[in-house]
């Protein structure tokens, strides 16, 4: 078969933060990809605004640059694909590994491999990719090449790589400078990367002669032609407007056509007449089509071995706002509208799952993980839909002796050695089994557990308030095994509002010594609107609304002066990690508000005397 020295194909992959997106900002830069004096964001393939708000990488995206090949003296395109981070977004990186011949592996000089890190470099691995060592971050004080370069290889002999794969080149870089080189002293650009890329990454060898076949890896959405379909073509070629069989995953073929065929260029995407074997091409125009599906030759239509795409291992539900403020804030808030919205999102997120329940308002939507969820929420909110969700749940599997097991989670700990104690108390009580207690060269120790999935719903918070905010956990998925026991839920109660109004000064006065405020006076409450947590357990309802008999204007206007401490602000994600089974969560494009399922409070106060009754029979 023909390799096609004109082209390679690469992903980039890391664990969270160790800046895959900042290198390809760099390599785009040094390859010319701007004009000159052209204004350039940093991160720019962090394009959607969530993933800039939160500085993190969400979506794998194509990017492509062309560079001169001194051993051919033409040119070589690199399509290189960015990859998110996260955890949650692990299925999206194993997809994009279709697409490419060799990763670029980063590894932060400071921080060295990380759960993630061992993640994303099994699948490579696995899937018999070249992998690149990146050390970035060089710059850092505290970076410790050799110290990470060792690690590194250390993890590739524990996962198994071949000879030839844990022969790796290493290359040095500061992603932020955009200087590598082979050696820890950097040179003065990123010339030594790119010469490795064209020397290490094997050239597609394939067959452009033979039936087309392409795989479609992701799906992205055109506002003018509708679904677009990214992947790498296998065999053969495309010619824009040609007839094709797309081939679903369950063997059904069926007649499209190739409308418009797109190659990666820069951050662009350019329309071209034709493209073959080798190439990442994207396709509009298909009416419908789907992630791992083939598109194939009408004639010869042989489908790719399709995506597997791990299964969600969290859901919760997403249902009608039923707050006595429901369908005032938001554009969309109907059953029909919650509904299609969820639905069309499987479309291009394919580890999510949406299932109707019982009630017709009300829908189950399951992810691989709360960040996963928090995503799908924010965005739909930021469209102009309103809606309530519950407490996230982990899903339960049954093994083939019908036994219930539960998701488990590895979990990486770094905190400071007077905190330990309490993190140790804390996972211990959530079920978690210590696998690794080290202290780091850094002075501080280094954690290892396996924890239930459950009893790491809502623990961020709590972790980050153990170890004053110093403490860095990361998590990522480690298998379905027997339930551990239980776990006990949230140790404190809610302050809850006691009647609908607007909550004063004086309101918040009389209720802030019973535990944390989440809201500021002038806000308009309901009743059994969650408006702080108790200090104790068991909720507490309390008059926020209320107002001081004035006996003078002078005390009034003393009262104003009182000093109040000011409200906890709950990000969504801490909103989802609060909530408690009896608790639901309001998400309004303007507003997030938590509530009691049950509003009323005195029929409230029978649910609970009932569940104590049932407890103590
Ligand atoms: N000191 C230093 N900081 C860097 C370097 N490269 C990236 N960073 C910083 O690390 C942070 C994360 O960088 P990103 O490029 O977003 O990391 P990423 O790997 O794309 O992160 P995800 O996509 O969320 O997994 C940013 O604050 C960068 O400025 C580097 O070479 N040196
Ligand atoms: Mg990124």
């Amino acid at each position: 078969m023909p390799t096609r020295t004109d082209l390679r194909n690469i992903a980039i992959i890391a664990h969270v933060d160790h800046g895959k997106t900042t290198l390809v900002d760099h390599m785009l830069r040094q390859a010319r990809v701007f004009r000159e004096n052209q204004q350039v964001a940093e991160r720019i393939m962090d394009s959607n605004d969530l993933e800039r708000e939160r500085g993190i990488t969400i979506l794998a995206k194509n990017t492509a640059i062309r560079i001169p090949d001194p051993k051919t003296g033409g040119e070589v395109k690199i399509n290189i694909v960015d990859t998110p981070g996260h955890a949650d977004f692990g299925g999206e990186v194993e997809r994009v590994l279709n697409m490419v011949d060799g990763v670029l592996l980063l590894v932060d000089a400071a921080e060295g491999p990380k759960p993630q890190t061992r993640f994303v470099l099994r699948k490579a691995l696995g899937m018999g990719r070249r992998a690149i060592v990146v050390i970035n971050k060089l710059d850092r004080k505290d970076a410790d090449p050799e110290r990470v370069l060792n690690e590194t290889f250390d993890l590739f002999i524990e996962l198994g790589a071949s000879d030839e794969q844990a022969d790796f080149p290493v290359v040095y870089a500061s992603a932020t400078q955009g200087r590598a080189s082979l050696t820890v002293e950097l040179g003065p650009d990123l010339v030594p990367l790119f010469s490795t890329i064209l020397d290490e990454v094997p050239a597609p060898n394939v067959d452009p002669d033979a039936p087309v076949q392409m795989l479609v890896t992701t799906l992205d959405y055109d506002p003018y032609r509708g679904m677009v379909a990214v992947g790498r073509i296998f065999a053969g070629r495309i010619r824009a407007g040609q007839p094709m069989a797309r081939i679903t995953r369950d063997g059904k073929v069926r007649p499209v056509t190739a409308a418009y065929l797109y190659v990666h260029q820069g951050l662009a995407r350019v329309e071209v007449e034709e493209a073959a074997a080798g190439e990442i091409v994207a396709i509009a125009g298909l009416d419908e089509v789907a992630i791992g599906e083939t598109l194939a030759d009408p004639e010869n239509p042989v489908a790719l071995p399709t995506i597997t795409v791990e299964e969600p291992t969290v859901r919760m539900t997403f249902g009608v706002n039923t707050s006595p403020f429901g369908g005032r804030e938001g554009r969309w808030s109907t059953s029909r509208r919650i509904r299609d919205r969820l639905f069309e999102e499987l479309k291009h997120n394919v580890a999510m799952q949406v299932a109707e329940t019982a009630s017709a308002d009300t829908f189950l939507v399951s992810g691989r993980g709360e960040l996963h969820l928090a995503i799908l929420i924010e965005t739909m909110r930021r469209e102009g839909y309103e809606f309530q969700v519950s407490r996230p749940e982990v899903i339960l599997r049954e093994d083939e002796n019908g036994e219930l097991l539960e998701p488990f989670e590895e979990v990486h700990i770094e905190t400071n050695p007077e905190t330990v104690g309490a993190v140790v108390e804390m996972l211990g009580k959530r079920r978690g089994e210590m696998l690794k207690m080290i202290d780091t060269s850094q002075g501080l120790v280094h954690l290892e557990y396996i924890v239930p999935t459950r009893g790491l719903l809502g623990f961020r918070y709590q972790f980050l308030t153990a170890t004053r905010g110093m403490g860095l956990i990361n998590t990522i998925f480690h298998g379905y095994a027997a339930q551990a026991g239980p776990i006990p839920t949230r140790s404190k109660g809610s302050l809850v509002a006691w009647e609908e109004g607007i909550a004063t000064i004086f309101g918040i006065k009389g209720t802030e010594v019973r535990g944390s405020m989440f809201i500021s006076a002038g806000t308009h409450v309901y009743e059994g609107m969650v408006i702080g947590e108790h200090q104790r357990p068991g909720d507490l309802d309390v008059n926020i609304a209320k107002t001081k008999h004035l006996t003078n204007m002078r005390q009034s206007i003393r009262e104003i002066d009182e000093r109040i401490t000011p409200p906890r602000n709950l990000s969504l994600d801490e909103c989802i990690e609060y909530l408690s089974d009896d608790e639901l969560l309001e998400v309004t494009p303007e507003n997030l508000r938590i509530r009691k399922r049950v509003l009323d409070r005195h029929e409230r106060g029978r649910a609970a005397k009932r569940a104590k009754e049932a407890l103590e029979v």
